[in-house]
């Protein structure tokens, strides 16, 4: 796994040179801050279910996925006005708002043709994905700070603005790979519910992690007005626990009252219901897994999810 990562960095690197060294420096800023590359870690597993070692395409298409993701954390910085991701500086905060969407856009612009370069199926399937994180996203935006929103708006939002991409890497990895299509098809179904639970467990993090863990406070989600799963559950619990929250939330939260918030979020079972939902995508994505070749690639994906979502509700 270690060579992997080595050729996925080379690989996010050389995409993020340009000409202009400006907006080589604008566009490698999240690059070089870290990240987990999971997305190209994702497509790679997904190709390896066959025995054989990746392609350098299969790391390329990963790649083109990891360039969506960080145009769409360039975009979604500018949207809530960030000023840290992953320990440094975003780049709206940095180099103001047009730079950072025109960044982002420039990323999208090298994950397209990478994508291209993959062919006329991969290339449809990364446009598809990018309009499927922009809705996933736009859903998000029309319920913010909206006390009455549904479960089924919160599932619809992170399954366009997380599973999805998380479903379209595994694809890749499958489709590059050259299987047979029900293979691919259950690598997507995969992909997809890995991406529910990562993000379900992303935001019960917000409601139970610390402050050294997250990299920022707790409760961010719900000062920024984004009721996620934990949050709904709890509005929807009788005994005035919903009301008591309801009544604080609906608006921008200043720090006693989102430490309010958090509070009851975490004395009530909200976390536990989340986690409850969580372990539906894990059952999923682990009942795909029984359709494919056996082999430790397919070990690995099975074991993911459940791991995924233990790490999230083990203690610290
Ligand atoms: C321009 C493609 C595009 C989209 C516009 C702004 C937007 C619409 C979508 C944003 C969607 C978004 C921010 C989803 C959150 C995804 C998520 C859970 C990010 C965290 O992913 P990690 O933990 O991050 O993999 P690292 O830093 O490890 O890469």
């Amino acid at each position: 796994m270690d060579e992997d990562l080595e050729r996925i960095e080379r690989e996010i690197h050389l995409a993020v040179q340009t000409p202009d060294p400006y907006l080589t420096e604008i566009a490698s800023h999240l690059v070089l801050a870290g990240g987990k590359r999971l997305r190209p870690v994702v497509a790679i597993a997904a190709a390896q279910i066959g025995g054989a070692l990746a392609s350098d395409d299969v790391v390329r298409g990963g790649v083109a996925c990891e360039l969506v993701h960080l145009g769409s954390l360039y975009h979604d910085d500018v949207i809530d006005e960030s000023d840290t991701r992953r320990g440094v500086e975003t780049v709206n905060a940095k180099w103001g708002n047009l730079q950072a969407i025109l960044a982002g856009d420039f990323l999208l612009s090298k994950a397209s043709e990478i994508a291209a370069s993959l062919g006329t199926e991969v290339a449809g399937l990364l446009a598809r994905t990018i309009g499927w994180l922009c809705q996933g996203e736009v859903e998000q935006l029309r319920h913010t700070y909206d006390v009455a929103r549904s479960e089924e708006s919160y599932l619809s939002s992170i399954t366009g603005k997380t599973a999805t991409l998380f479903g379209t890497a595994a694809r890749i990895g499958g489709i590059v790979a050259g299987f047979d299509r029900p293979v691919i098809d259950t690598l997507t179904d995969w992909g997809s519910s890995f991406g529910m639970v990562f993000q379900i467990v992303d935001d019960i993090l917000d409601i139970t992690g610390t402050t050294e863990r997250l990299g920022k406070p707790a409760g961010h989600d719900m000062v920024e007005g984004v009721y996620t799963l934990p949050v709904l559950r709890t509005l929807a619990m009788d005994h005035s626990v919903g009301d008591e929250l309801a009544a604080l939330l609906g608006k921008p939260l200043d720090t006693a009252e989102r430490d309010k918030a958090l509070a009851v979020v975490r004395a009530n079972e909200g976390v536990e219901s989340a986690a409850t939902t969580a372990r539906r995508f894990v059952a999923e994505a682990e009942a795909a897994c029984d359709d494919l070749p056996p082999g430790p690639a397919t070990v690995a994906l099975r074991d993911a999810p459940a791991a995924l979502l233990q790490s999230a509700l083990a203690p610290v």
